[in-house]
């Protein structure tokens, strides 16, 4: 073999530029806790004309509002209502899944009315061994419902899925391969045997997860006459997700199975910021998780420790709304941080969530933001966190608002649902 001396040269450019790209990176990457800015937060318990909230009323009448529509203006995007045709059917009943224990239903729900629009598969297990109506546990999937399980039952996912071998996704389509490739983190087994239901929906139903300029997804059944893309201050991907949720918990309240007053929203990562912003908006969810959803989720923003603001508006310039990219590298001029997120929930219980390893996810900002959230939760008379400092590995801190950090990586583990299971146990029975 001959090789040129301009193959050579470029051979070093190209082994030169991948080397550098990482420690690029690294350096725009702070870990270093000595690094975090001094920064100040804003007082969830102070109006923005400098008024202080001594009250219940006043919270729930002045600064609830006034914090939430900041989240819609400048984060995450004005979503919005239930479309007035909207319906859905059961397809599929099974009382014999899982051996026995437990009943799968799918309903598919369609957002317009119109078969040929979006629309979503909620994929639901039923405890066997309790009385309906049951307490349920809905979160959204990265990989589609037929990866929750293995169960041949669960109908195979149509959708647009990012192409992964190990999951078996082949020409960003699903295929009998890729069944039960994420059930480790869906210990359904578990679930209806402590007596919860669960209801899953894979994310892609509602929006596609890539930047498309909002073209496929929900989006464009709601613009305006001449729109193409939501304004500065309309819903990117992660409102959207969290939009379908409270239209999945539309139906639960016509479903004589699930207890819609006991259900209790959870998602991991991307999918903890919408469980977060889901729970903030809409009050019908009794219970709000978050596993280890990180910057634009539960942790602070201003500490910009792991991910950052401008980190996570160009790698994923669809998740928030326009607006959120003039906080890249602006964070203190944000009017809100996510300690405020947590807030909109109380007095609801909350559960946040990190991995020790999970340092992208910055694990002490989203402890100091479940703190952040406290006063809130007092004022309202529940007993917020109980904890002052951050709680060692695998010792839970539960009050109203819960916190842990396990040991391991960025993941949702057993040990997650164990005490998410613990959480509701305490707080949705009577
Ligand atoms: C990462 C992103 C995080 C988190 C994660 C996930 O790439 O930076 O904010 O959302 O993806 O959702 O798995």
């Amino acid at each position: 073999m001959v090789i040129s001396i301009n193959q050579i040269r470029w051979t070093i450019i190209i082994g030169l530029t991948a080397a550098c790209v990482p420690n690029a990176n690294a350096q725009q990457t702070n870990y270093d806790k000595s690094k975090v800015p001094k920064y100040t937060l804003p007082n969830p318990l102070v109006l923005r004309d400098g008024t202080k909230v001594e009250d219940a009323k006043t919270w729930s009448q002045k600064r609830r509002p006034e914090i939430l529509n900041l989240f819609r203006e400048h984060v995450y995007g004005r979503s919005p209502g239930r479309p007035k045709a909207m319906t859905s059917v059961t397809t599929l009943v099974d009382k014999e899944a899982l051996n026995g224990k437990a009943t799968r239903k799918e309903v598919v729900v369609y957002f317009t009315g119109r078969k040929r629009d979006p629309n979503m598969t909620i994929l639901i297990y039923l405890p066997n061994n309790r009385p309906r109506p049951v307490p349920t546990f809905v979160g959204l999937n990265f990989s589609g419902n037929h990866a929750v399980h293995p169960d041949p039952g669960i109908t195979l996912s149509k959708q647009w899925m990012r192409n992964r071998k190990e999951y078996g996704i082949v020409d960003n389509r699903a295929t009998e391969a890729s069944r039960g490739k994420s059930a480790r983190r869906w210990p359904i087994e578990r679930i209806v045997e402590r007596g919860y239901a669960l209801a899953t929906i894979y994310y892609g139903d509602i929006d596609p997860d890539f930047h498309d300029g909002f073209k496929n997804g929900v989006h464009p059944l709601f613009y305006k006459k001449g729109q193409s893309e939501p304004a500065d201050d309309e819903w990117g991907s992660i409102a959207a997700w969290a939009w379908g949720l409270s239209r999945a918990l539309d139906c639960f309240e016509t479903d004589s199975d699930i207890d819609h007053k006991r259900v209790a929203v959870m998602g991991h990562s991307r999918l903890g910021k919408t469980a977060l912003w889901a729970g903030a908006q809409d009050e019908r969810f009794a219970l709000v998780i978050s596993n280890n959803s990180g910057c634009g989720g539960a942790a602070l923003s201003r500490r910009r420790f792991g991910e950052t603001v401008k980190r996570i508006n160009t790698s994923f310039p669809h998740w928030f709304c326009d607006n959120f990219k003039k906080y890249n590298d602006n964070e203190d001029q944000l009017p809100v941080d996510q300690h405020m997120l947590i807030a909109l929930i109380a007095p609801r219980p909350v559960y946040v969530a990190s991995a020790e390893q999970d340092r992208w996810a910055d694990p002490r900002g989203e402890f100091l933001s479940a703190k952040g959230a406290d006063s809130v939760y007092r004022l309202l008379g529940t007993d917020g966190l109980p904890a002052d400092e951050m709680p060692g590995l695998s010792q839970p801190a539960m009050g109203t608002i819960a916190y842990h950090i396990r040991p391991g990586r960025h993941d949702v583990t057993n040990y997650d649902w164990e005490r998410y299971m613990d959480f509701a146990e305490r707080h949705l029975e009577d």
